[in-house]
């Protein structure tokens, strides 16, 4: 197997229970690392809202290596010379928000390729990717184990998601719903039952296409729907939900005179 393997994009073809994971939007290496133990098949550090950097998605890719769980970058828009640093320190998997277009889609996919199939600027002497040029080959291997995914979550991605689908070169389509029920003139409704029936639908069309369906969901019941319609990968939230959640609950609890651990030892 090529050093280079991308275990996420294997497991997107491969057939099986969908891969959950979790968006990380702290923007920590303690966090990321934390996490890395808590059984999610992918991490997901969030460049798009969180407060995350070149420097930080490098420190939390090194708290995740060698981990049991796939990791993937969003990035914060379609830069071709901020998708060349993803790549260049070792991002493999990239989720790009905000496609609504099979236009923008092949520019995605030659800004992560090198020449001729892309535009990827040749650096691998300064590049963690290619371990400053100590993977042989790096060059060669590295287009093949790049994981594009795709995030279509507007009216006019949906409306344009049978060309996004025939792009080659993108594994997966990712379902924002937020910004689906925004633009859907649902905004901060992303369960209104139109919503739901868009997201069921673009699951179902992109699972058909062969390609990989992604989608985000903050209910274990939205997203056992979503796994039933054909999801691949859902993710189930994000460490900022937990963690205020369970510091709400617990403070809450103690004040209503409920019982709740926290957990064994100290
Ligand atoms: C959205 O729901 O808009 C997202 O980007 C998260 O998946
Ligand atoms: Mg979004």
């Amino acid at each position: 197997m090529s050093a280079l393997h991308n275990s996420f994009k294997a497991a997107l073809r491969g057939e099986g229970n969908p891969r959950v994971g979790l968006f990380m939007g702290l923007g920590d290496p303690g966090t990321a690392e934390l996490l890395g133990g808590a059984g999610f098949d992918w991490l997901l550090i969030d460049g798009e809202h969180g407060p995350n950097d070149l420097r930080s998605v490098l420190a939390q890719l090194r708290a995740l290596q060698g981990g049991a769980s796939d990791v993937l970058v969003r990035i914060v828009d379609h830069d071709p010379a901020l998708i060349k640093q993803m790549l260049d320190i070792g991002v493999q998997s990239l989720l790009v928000p905000m496609v609504e277009s099979a236009e923008q889609a092949r520019a995605l996919v030659r800004a992560t390729r090198y020449p001729p199939a892309g535009i990827r600027g040749v650096g691998t002497a300064m590049a963690r990717a290619a371990r400053w040029n100590g993977v042989p080959d790096y060059v060669r291997q590295a287009n093949d184990e790049i994981c594009l995914i795709v995030q279509a979550e507007s009216r006019a991605a949906l409306e344009s998601l049978d060309d996004i689908l025939a792009v080659e070169g993108v594994d997966a389509v990712f379902i924002g719903p937020s910004d689906l029920a925004a633009s859907m003139g649902h905004l901060g409704r992303s369960d209104h039952p139109e919503v739901r029936t868009a997201v069921l639908d673009s699951i179902e069309k992109i699972a058909r296409s062969g390609k990989a369906a992604g989608v985000f969901a903050t209910q274990l019941e939205a997203a056992r729907d979503y796994a039933r319609a054909g999801a691949r990968f859902i993710a189930l939230g994000t460490d900022t939900l937990l963690l205020r959640q369970s510091a709400a609950g617990l403070v809450q609890a103690f004040r209503a005179g409920a019982d709740q651990a926290t957990g064994t030892g100290y």
